[in-house]
């Protein structure tokens, strides 16, 4: 091997419950908010395939396990799918949920694999949506209870935890961009969110540390290295408040337990500043992570503002920067994303560097691709050699990273099967392994997989 990993590198992918699970409304499980919206408003959907069926883990779990086994995983992340556990979001307890995360744990342990296990991956209860979601501070009093019932039926067994998945995603896409429910557009609220997610998280940890299971709890967040156009003094500033408000926002209080200055500042001189009570500040600075997921796509590349905003315009983070198109970048054209390797070099350098080589992993990074049946050859296995590809490019830099000292410890690709994504379905297949819809969820090893055991097997390529 020419790239070789530190012994006990984490080889694995992640996925989340409300992608993959299926079983919607089967067994006790109420309903959260993916199950509303696509009621609601089917038309929003790609193809109009809703959250209800999805890749059907929910049924094949053994099967995806002995998979996962198969393709030298030793780790896995999933999510629970608080909405099964608490269909009301609190209160009753669904004897049916503790009965499955049960098995799928027992039984991932059973097949070597350390079941690593994020608490929140979008999918707010309805109920809970109703009175406000992550608005109404009562969410973190609910979200606080339901963390406390996993790590007392799970954290026995379950020794990695995460308080959320990429929590500024559900900001973005509810309350400021309009691509998740409740499809608001309303600064304030967007803060107050973002608040009530980091408090949540705060509070998810104490009591983690107070029950004393003797494991680690992280959050896991999606960091946007942000690229100005020019070293120009505008440009530069443009992509430090970028960086304010789209990593540092969540990455400062999760790892150092304090907001960014700069933007702390932003919102008290626009009068944008969360409702903050008692402790919560104290509860913040005192309950920081033990364990960072970094989940990379893509970078963000931004120049000085060239016109300033409308003034009736609603207040957006765009106020202070213009998104830049970079001549000549790379492109994802299935998702639309750019591809830049070297950002995930970047990301670990800078937490070396700005937060204390804090431990972490990279816990997603992978590519959606649509069409890839066009891939599968005469004996019925998908050539993705463009993954193969696209996950060496990032894992060279993941290496270069650990030989300057980065304290990275794996690498979870998005995803181990194809799944459903948010709105789009099944467009763009992200897995190791594919699923056949026609054929009753159908699991076939892609190229990649078979590629990624060997990785995992000589710890390295
Ligand atoms: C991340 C999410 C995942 C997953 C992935 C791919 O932001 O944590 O849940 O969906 O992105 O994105 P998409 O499905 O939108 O193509």
């Amino acid at each position: 091997t020419k790239y070789s990993f530190p012994e006990g590198f984490w080889w694995g992918s992640a996925a989340s419950g409300p992608q993959t699970e299926g079983a919607s409304d089967m067994d006790g499980k109420g309903k959260n908010i993916w199950d509303h919206w696509f009621e609601l408003e089917p038309t929003r959907f790609f193809n109009e395939v809703g959250p209800s069926k999805t890749s059907q883990f929910y049924y094949k779990y053994k099967e995806d396990i002995e998979l996962m086994k198969q393709l030298g995983h030793n780790s896995f992340r999933l999510s629970i799918t608080w909405s099964r556990l608490f269909p009301d979001g609190k209160g009753d307890i669904n004897p049916k949920a503790v009965e499955f995360y049960n098995d799928v744990i027992n039984e991932m342990i059973l097949n070597g694999i350390e079941p690593f296990v994020n608490l929140f991956h979008f999918d707010m209860p309805f109920a809970l949506q109703e009175q406000g979601g992550w608005v109404n501070r009562e969410t973190v009093d609910a979200y606080e209870a339901y963390a406390k019932t996993c790590f007392e039926l799970f954290g026995d067994r379950v020794k990695y935890w995460f308080t959320h998945n990429e929590p500024i995603v559900p900001v973005e896409g509810g309350y400021l961009y309009d691509f998740h429910y409740p499809n608001e557009v309303d600064f304030g609220k967007a803060v107050q969110v973002a608040y009530h997610s980091i408090l949540a998280s705060a509070r998810a940890i104490q009591v983690y540390k107070e029950l004393n299971q003797g494991g680690k709890i992280g959050i896991i967040l999606n960091l946007t290295p942000s690229y100005p156009r020019s070293q120009n003094p505008a440009d530069v500033k443009a992509a430090v408040l970028a960086d304010a408000f789209f990593n540092r926002s969540f990455l400062d209080p999760s790892v150092k337990g304090e907001f960014p200055e700069e933007l702390v500042q932003i919102l008290k001189a626009e009068g944008f500043m969360p409702k903050i009570e008692n402790d919560d500040l104290e509860v913040i600075r005192e309950n920081t992570v033990d364990l960072l997921g970094v989940n990379y796509y893509q970078p963000r590349r931004v120049k000085a503002k060239e016109h300033l905003p409308h003034p009736d315009a609603p207040f957006m983070p765009e106020r202070f920067f213009d998104n830049y198109v970079m001549p000549g970048r790379k492109m994802n054209p299935h998702r639309g994303w750019e591809i830049y390797e070297k950002g995930v070099y970047d990301i670990l350098v800078n937490l070396k560097e700005n937060y204390g080589n804090i431990e972490c992993f990279i816990s997603e990074n992978g590519m959606g691709v649509e069409g890839e049946e066009k891939f599968r050859d005469e004996n019925g296995m998908i050539q993705d050699d463009y993954r193969i590809e696209f996950i060496e490019n990032h894992l060279k830099w993941v290496h270069k990273a650990i030989e300057e000292g980065s304290n990275v410890k794996g690498y979870h690709l998005w995803t181990f099967m194809d799944n459903w994504s948010w709105t789009n379905a099944y467009k763009n297949r992200y897995g190791f392994v594919s699923v056949n819809l026609n054929k009753d969820g159908e699991r076939t090893i892609k190229k990649s997989g078979m590629w990624f055991k060997t990785v995992s097997e000589h710890n390295g390529f």
